[in-house]
C-alpha cells in the first residue's frame, strides 16, 4: 500500500468513516485503493494497518466474528463487509460516479466473464512462487503461460484492438493488476516472463497497461520482491520459516532499508541478517 497508508497505525476508534482494515501489500486491499484512486475518493475511507505476522487484535475479530481474512471493510453504519470483490461493488455503488465497472448489461457481463478467471489467476501464481520442488517448476511455469494465453484469447475476441477490456481502465483492470504486479516475484524468483509470442501479445499489452496506470502505483516492485521472500520459500501469510525469528512482512526494520533478497530460492535459504531483518 502507499507509503502515507503504511504509517497509518491500528485505532479502534473509527467514528462514522468507513474504514478498511487491511494488511499492506496484500494484493485484495490494493484493488479496493485503486478503485477509490480512480474515483478521486482516496480520502473519503480511512485505511488501517493490521500486522500479519501477529494474532490479529480481539477486537478486530470481535468485528470479523472470527474470522482473519482481510480486507474487511467497516460501513459508516457500523456493518461489517468482507471480500474484496463485495467490498469493490459496495464501494461502485454507493460512490457512483464516475462508474469503474460497466454499467450496460451485456458489457457487464463480458467484463465479470473476464473477472471470474481472477481466482484461479492469482491462486496459481501463489502456488508457483510458493513452490519448493525443483522438478515442478516447469509444471507451475506452463500453468502459468495457459492461464495467460487464456486471459489472451479472451481479450482477441472481446477487445481485439483496444488497449483495456473497454474504453479505459476499468473493473477488470483493477481486478487483476494487484496480481500482475504481485508476480513480480514471479520474474525475481522463479524467472518467469512472458515469452515474446504472439500468443501472448494482446495479454501482454493489457498487463503493461495496468501496470502502468496513475491510479494503480500504491507499490513498487522492490517493495512486492522484499516482502514475498518468505513465500518465495513457502511460508505464507506471515508464517515463520525454519531458522528464522523475522518474517519478511513485519514493519520494522522498514522494507526500503533492507537489501534486496537472494533470487536463488532452490539452492539458499537466507538467514534473518542476510534479509535486513535484525
Ligand atoms: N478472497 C479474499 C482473500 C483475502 C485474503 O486472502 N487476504 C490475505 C492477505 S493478502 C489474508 O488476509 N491472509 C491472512 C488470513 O487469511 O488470515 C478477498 O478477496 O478479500
Amino acid at each position: 500500500m502507499s507509503n502515507e497508508t503504511l504509517r497509518r497505525p491500528v485505532d479502534e476508534s473509527v467514528g462514522e468513516t468507513p474504514t478498511v482494515y487491511h494488511i499492506p501489500v496484500c494484493p485484495f486491499s490494493q484493488r479496493l485503493e485503486i478503485l477509490l484512486a480512480l474515483k478521486g475518493l482516496g480520502d473519503r475511507i480511512a485505511f488501517h494497518v493490521v500486522d500479519i505476522t501477529r494474532s490479529r487484535p480481539g477486537w478486530l475479530l470481535e468485528k470479523t466474528r472470527g474470522t482473519t481474512a482481510l480486507p474487511v471493510l467497516e460501513a459508516g453504519e457500523g456493518g461489517v463487509l468482507k471480500e474484496s470483490m463485495v467490498i469493490l461493488q459496495y464501494l461502485e455503488d454507493v460512490f457512483p460516479e464516475p462508474p469503474i465497472a460497466q454499467r450496460d448489461p451485456y458489457r457487464r457481463a463480458v467484463e465479470n466473464m473476464l473477472i471470474t478467471q481472477e481466482g484461479d489467476f492469482g491462486a496459481w501464481g501463489y502456488r508457483y512462487v510458493m513452490n519448493g520442488d525443483p522438478a515442478r517448476r516447469d509444471e507451475f511455469r506452463q500453468g502459468m503461460l495457459d492461464r495467460y494465453a487464456r486471459i489472451d484469447d479472451f481479450l482477441m475476441q472481446h477487445s481485439p484492438s483496444g488497449t483495456f477490456l473497454f474504453d479505459s481502465f476499468g473493473l477488470a483492470e483493477t481486478v487483476f493488476t494487484p496480481f500482475f504486479m504481485r508476480f513480480w516475484f514471479l520474474e525475481y524468483y522463479e524467472d518467469f516472463d512472458l515469452p515474446q509470442e504472439d500468443r501472448y501479445a494482446r495479454v501482454r499489452a493489457w498487463r503493461d497497461a495496468c501496470l502502468a496506470h496513475p491510479a494503480a502505483q500504491q507499490v513498487t516492485e522492490e517493495q512486492i520482491v522484499k516482502l514475498y521472500y518468505d513465500y518465495a520459500g513457502g511460508a505464507g501469510n506471515g508464517d515463520l520459516l525454519p531458522g528464522r525469528a523475522h518474517s519478511s512482512f513485519v514493519f520494522d526494520p522498514g522494507w526500503s532499508n533492507r537489501p534486496w533478497p537472494p533470487r536463488d530460492k532452490y539452492e539458499h535459504a537466507a538467514t534473518d541478517e542476510e534479509l535486513g531483518l535484525t
